[in-house]
């Protein structure tokens, strides 16, 4: 009933794979209220089945997707038998609608709805639960609110979704990581860092003793998918692309390899950056990227890649023509991927930076722990008033990489290891081990908003504090 109105690119994006994931026109969407559920669903990881949960809109699909203008106003049901909250990670809606328990909302009862109403922050965006363990079971999908120029461009939008996955329960994953060493190695790695001769080039640290990857997933997802039986998304021969990716994964860094073809990063966290082109792009957890790909004229296969850091794993999504031959590729690469580091970083520069000011305060985070004991902490709360700049330094003092997230606020990052620049504005911003970034942001509403690490067993261990406004 909806394919009337559905052009010829709307309908091939519906039409794939992860159409939960695609656009419907205005005019289809009109007629369904807005609504979604956190729901429990069953995964099929190469041929093993798996209980995770998920979140599904009043279409039946995965998350949400606005069109420009259109208020973020639904009702989120718990359709879980436990208590949850979801966070929407990107927006800034007021405090109330925030989604982090008790903070100031409680979690919502099995079976309890509830209504949201704000006006939305365009770009590529998610929402989680915001309790760690319900993240690592992958309670997020995608959050997309399309500009107006994106409406009009011609340009296919794909959707990568990035998770990691274990069968081991979340709750017996972070008891091996706390509780000394028995077991251990059912969820570590131990300390990987300077093992496999990899290339520790870029800013900073030569990544000596360098940690990486304290949990060992079973499998990492690209649109809920191992590349073994992979997202295979229909494009059209010299077809046009915008691809989406998000990284929800609890406790992975990704590099995104986009093969032969030539990516143009147009947005970070869904906010506009001066184009950069690439064909390798690191993206931490909760961080986004918006991708412009223009695909060779012909049939083919062009696979986009999520590349584990520090490892050989991978994940990724195939973009094919009809007809294209598609290879199978090993979920094993031959390169062990580097360490992620501010070298993308210190490209950036904001499309639309904050307003050049004096800052009022200039605290600094500290930024501590270690994988034994597994322990992770952050110096604050960090306070100030409503209006007010404030330029937030994080100090990373352990030798693990943190990306750091700011609720309620976008922020600009604007030094770099003692290096000034007009970067990126976003709400998610990668420090790597006893790396100095600075962001600078303008105090919002009057509230408690927190401010944490994005790896969810350094969340739950303790990387959390507040951003603390007054008016
Ligand atoms: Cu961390």
């Amino acid at each position: 009933m909806m394919s009337a109105s559905l052009s010829r690119r709307g309908f091939l994006a519906a039409s794939a794979a992860t159409g939960a994931l695609a656009v419907l026109p205005a005019v289809a969407r009109a007629a369904v209220p807005l609504g979604l559920t956190a729901i429990s669903r069953v995964l099929d990881i190469d041929g093993r089945a798996a209980k995770v949960y998920g979140i599904a809109n009043s279409t039946g699909g995965l998350g949400l997707t606005l069109n420009p203008g259109e208020p973020f106003r639904l009702s989120l049901t718990n359709g879980l038998d436990v208590e949850t909250i979801l966070h929407w990670h990107g927006q800034i809606p007021p405090n109330v609608q925030d989604g982090v328990p008790g903070l100031p909302m409680p979690a919502l009862i099995p079976g309890e709805m509830r209504d949201y109403d704000f006006t939305t922050r365009p770009g590529t965006h998610w929402m989680h639960s915001h309790i760690p363990v319900q993240e690592m079971q992958l309670l997020a999908a995608p959050l997309i609110v399309r500009r107006p120029e994106e409406v009009s461009e011609d340009r296919q939008e794909v959707v990568m979704f990035l998770h990691d996955f274990s069968f081991t329960p979340p709750e017996e994953i972070l008891a091996a990581l706390t509780g000394g060493m028995g077991g251990m190695d059912h969820a570590m790695h131990g300390m990987t860092g300077s093992e496999g001769g990899m290339d520790m080039s870029g800013m900073g640290m030569g990544g000596m003793g360098m940690d990486m990857n304290d949990i060992a997933f079973d499998a990492y997802l690209a649109n809920d998918r191992t590349l073994n039986d992979p997202d295979v998304v229909s494009v059209e021969a010299g077809g046009r692309v915008r691809l989406r990716v998000i990284n929800a994964a609890a406790a992975t860094v990704f590099w995104i390899d986009t093969g032969t073809v030539d990516a143009r990063l147009v947005a970070v966290d869904g906010e506009p950056v001066q184009p950069l082109v690439g064909r390798r792009f690191g993206l931490a957890m909760a961080q986004r990227i918006d991708l412009l790909l223009d695909l060779p004229a012909g049939e083919g296969a062009f696979p986009v890649l999520a590349l584990r850091e520090g490892a050989q794993e991978r994940a990724g999504i195939i973009l094919a023509t009809a007809g294209a031959a598609i290879g199978k590729l090993p979920v094993l690469g031959q390169d062990v991927a580097p360490a992620f580091d501010l070298a993308l970083e210190s490209q950036l520069v904001a499309l639309h930076p904050l307003l050049v000011r004096p800052a009022d305060q200039a605290p600094m985070v500290m930024l501590s722990g270690s994988m034994m004991p597994y322990q992770w902490a952050i110096s604050g709360p960090v306070t100030a008033k409503s209006g007010e700049r404030v330029e937030i330094m994080f100090h990373n003092m352990s030798m693990m990489g943190h990306p750091m997230h700011l609720h309620g606020h976008a922020f600009q990052v604007v030094n770099l290891n003692g290096r000034a620049l007009a970067g990126a504005v976003r709400d998610t911003v990668y420090v790597p081990p006893m790396a100095m970034v600075t962001v600078a942001v303008d105090a919002g509403e009057a509230a408690r908003w927190m401010l944490h690490c994005h790896h969810m067993a350094h969340l739950a261990t303790g990387m959390m504090t507040e951003f603390q406004v007054s008016a």
